[in-house]
């Protein structure tokens, strides 16, 4: 039974993460975000960024218009996800990763996620629990008694959205059968999403997912109250960590899905964690002011498929 993401259990499934690799179609100056307003991993990248305070370029790929299966965007990142980043020319994929590189670059000079050598271990621990949250499949899945916010009302029935990306996939597979570089990424991205689908609709499997969230969310709060954050830190460490940009996008979806009844009381240390995240500037500006559905995800899809009916977009 799949209880966790496929980015997160199974690497020879996907692309290994690129680190700084010079790639031909990336713009070649400059620090460029390539993103989606809603995405949980683009709001953790953006809320580096903030905490950091690294100024960057915005390229939003519309998941909402599959753009990430665009073929100049593949040839970024063949994954088909985002976030990707891009310094002068050079593409850094996977979140982990991107925000790793991020730290380690422009967090130095300042002190940001400045962590010490005792906390580093803890820290990498609350980073991976994080990231091995199904969250793709509790934001799309169906569970009972959960009514999803708009726009995801839809696409929750037995899979649908996953089957619509299986259907396009293989007609980019035909279409681009002559583009080794394409026709791969293409084939490798309808597995992942096969494989993610299966485990979403699979008899019990949500709430075989919930069930394991729910353990996931008793351990963070065993750590909230033994650890740090007890006495004035955060959750892994006496300074903000990479660990809590991850839990704060985490615990900010969980509750815009609706799934916090199911996994948190309101009056608890997790709450008190997340009301700590929230407020955070760089949280306000990384993540709340991206998750405005109409202006940043409505219209431009609207503004996008419109230009692709007219002809004067040619992409997905
Ligand atoms: N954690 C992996 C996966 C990222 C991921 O799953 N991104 C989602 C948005 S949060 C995405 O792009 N989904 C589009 C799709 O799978 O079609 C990474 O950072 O490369």
């Amino acid at each position: 039974m799949r209880l966790k993401p496929v980015y997160a259990t199974d690497p020879n499934l996907v692309d290994a993460p690129l680190t700084q690799v010079p790639i031909q179609w990336a713009p070649k100056q400059g620090i460029h975000l390539y993103h989606f307003p809603l995405s949980l991993d683009s709001q953790k990248v953006r809320q580096g960024l903030e905490e950091l305070g690294v100024q960057w370029q915005s390229h939003p790929i519309l998941l909402s218009a599959h753009q990430q299966f665009s073929p100049s965007y593949v040839r970024i990142n063949s994954r088909c996800v985002v976030p990707t980043l891009v310094i002068d020319g050079k593409v850094t994929t996977d979140t982990i990763n991107i925000l790793d590189l991020l730290a380690n670059r422009f967090g130095t000079a300042s002190n940001c996620f400045d962590t010490s050598e005792e906390e580093k271990e803890s820290v990498k621990y609350w980073i991976n629990k994080a990231a091995g949250l199904f969250i793709e499949a509790m934001t799309y899945g169906h569970i009972e008694g959960v009514k999803k916010p708009f726009p995801l009302r839809n696409g929750s029935e037995n899979g649908r959205s996953h089957q619509d990306k299986v259907d396009l996939l293989s007609g980019l597979i035909d279409r681009y059968k002559k583009d080794p570089t394409l026709r791969t990424a293409y084939e490798k991205k309808r597995a992942v999403i096969e494989a993610t689908k299966e485990a979403m609709v699979a008899q019990g499997q949500m709430s075989a997912i919930v069930d394991a969230t729910r353990v996931e969310l008793e351990d963070l709060a065993h750590q909230l109250a033994s650890g740090q954050f007890a006495d004035g830190g955060w959750l892994a460490s006496d300074a903000f960590s990479l660990a809590d940009v991850q839990w704060g996008a985490v615990l900010y979806r969980l509750q815009w899905v609706g799934l916090q009844p199911l996994l948190w009381e309101d009056d608890s240390i997790t709450s008190a964690y997340a009301e700590k995240l929230f407020a955070k500037a760089s949280f306000q500006t990384g993540v709340v002011q991206w998750s405005k559905v109409g202006s940043k995800v409505v219209l431009p899809t609207l503004r996008y498929k419109l230009l692709r009916a007219l002809g004067l977009k040619n992409d997905v």
